[in-house]
């Protein structure tokens, strides 16, 4: 199960233009019909516009349905995030809606081409084209509020962050304003991604770096677990149970600098909450913003992102604890292969 590349899932276009290229495809198959004789001209003209504005029809359709990653085959994170963003149910019942039309108009096509070879005149050719493509524009009449629906949902799951479930996954979490953002871009390789979670009007951050050619996912959690438990809603429950199954390493950060926005016996009934919540995941208690905080040595680790200190130290105890290769058998490993830590 690789990632979800939400960010490729492809752009819906509306009912009419969906239609308006069906047709002006087969305009131009029609012109390519070469044949002296008009009765036998117009048929063949007939028969391959019907069939050529069926074909993109149903292509077009199916690709949004294949393109569309596939519910059943997501990760229960991705799941969660789709039921949040967009409804799992209406994601099903719509996409299931453009494949009915797609086979409609296959099953459109072969009639009306049945049909244009028991006529015998040039008149009934036309009338049947017509009548087909009434029932080409009736179809995508009847699920243009599906098309104009998925057109939406794409544009608000473009921007949900994919996570590699077979790759490492660290969760940054904490309260607001306590350097969750700040960490990931000074252990990322490379400027973090930007991207959305459906809960909440912050933008989260993505970022990694590599270990012997794993990659190390971190996430940010803004909003998300910041907020008291009663104040959360279900559907952000489901989704913070479903973060319990995703990261290998629960990293909280504590801010009791000066600056810090929430006292730290707040911040720390949160930590005691999430803690809880993620009853089977390591927890990482790092006390940020070091440079301005004297009293972080209580914590696992005290970092700085801003100057760097114990930053190195924190990635180090990341990969030991996750200990990614330790089902690998490393007689599979290339002879020299560097057994020594490396970062
Ligand atoms: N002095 C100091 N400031 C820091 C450090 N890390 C972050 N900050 C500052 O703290 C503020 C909040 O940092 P963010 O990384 O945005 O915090 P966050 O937890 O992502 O905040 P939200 O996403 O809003 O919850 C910013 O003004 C940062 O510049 C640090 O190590 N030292
Ligand atoms: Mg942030």
């Amino acid at each position: 199960m690789a990632s979800v590349e939400w960010r490729s899932i492809p752009t819906v276009l509306y009912p009419q233009e969906i239609l308006d290229k069906a047709f002006g495809r087969a305009s131009s198959q029609a012109d390519l019909v070469d044949d002296p004789d008009k009765y036998h001209r117009v048929r063949k003209q007939m028969n391959r516009m019907v069939q050529s504005a069926c074909d993109v029809i149903t292509k077009t359709l199916n690709s949004y349905v294949d393109r569309w990653p596939s519910l059943n085959a997501l990760m229960e994170f991705d799941r969660a995030l789709v039921d949040a963003a967009v409804g799992c149910d209406d994601y099903k019942r719509n996409l299931g809606a453009l494949q009915w039309a797609a086979e409609r108009s296959q099953r459109i096509s072969g009639e009306a081409q049945s049909k244009i070879l028991r006529l015998r005149d040039i008149d009934g050719f036309h009338k049947a084209r017509r009548h087909a493509y009434g029932r080409i524009s009736s179809i995508i009449d009847q699920i243009s509020p599906q098309i104009l629906w998925l057109g939406e949902a794409r544009d608000i799951l473009r921007k949900l962050p994919s996570i590699d479930p077979l790759e490492p996954c660290i969760v940054v979490a904490g309260s607001p304003n306590v350097g969750k953002s700040a960490l990931i871009s000074a252990l990322s390789s490379g400027e973090p991604q930007v991207a959305a979670y459906p809960f909440t009007t912050k933008q989260l951050h993505l970022g990694h770096f590599t270990h012997r050619r794993r990659v190390y996912q971190m996430v940010d959690t803004p909003g998300l677990l910041d907020r008291p438990m009663a104040e959360r809603n279900q559907i952000e429950m489901q989704a913070i149970a479903a973060l319990e199954h995703l990261g290998d390493v629960l990293l909280f950060l504590i801010d009791s600098s000066d600056e810090s926005t929430t006292p730290v016996s707040e911040q720390e009934s949160l930590l005691a909450e999430v803690t809880a919540l993620m009853s089977e995941r390591t927890v990482f208690v790092v006390g940020s913003k070091s440079d301005i905080s004297p009293s972080n040595d209580e914590y696992d680790h005290a970092i700085s992102s801003l100057t760097g200190l114990g930053l190195e130290e924190l990635r180090k105890s990341l990969i030991d604890n996750i200990d990614a290769d330790k089902i690998e058998d490393p007689l599979t490993l290339p002879e020299h292969w560097p057994r020594e830590e490396e970062i």
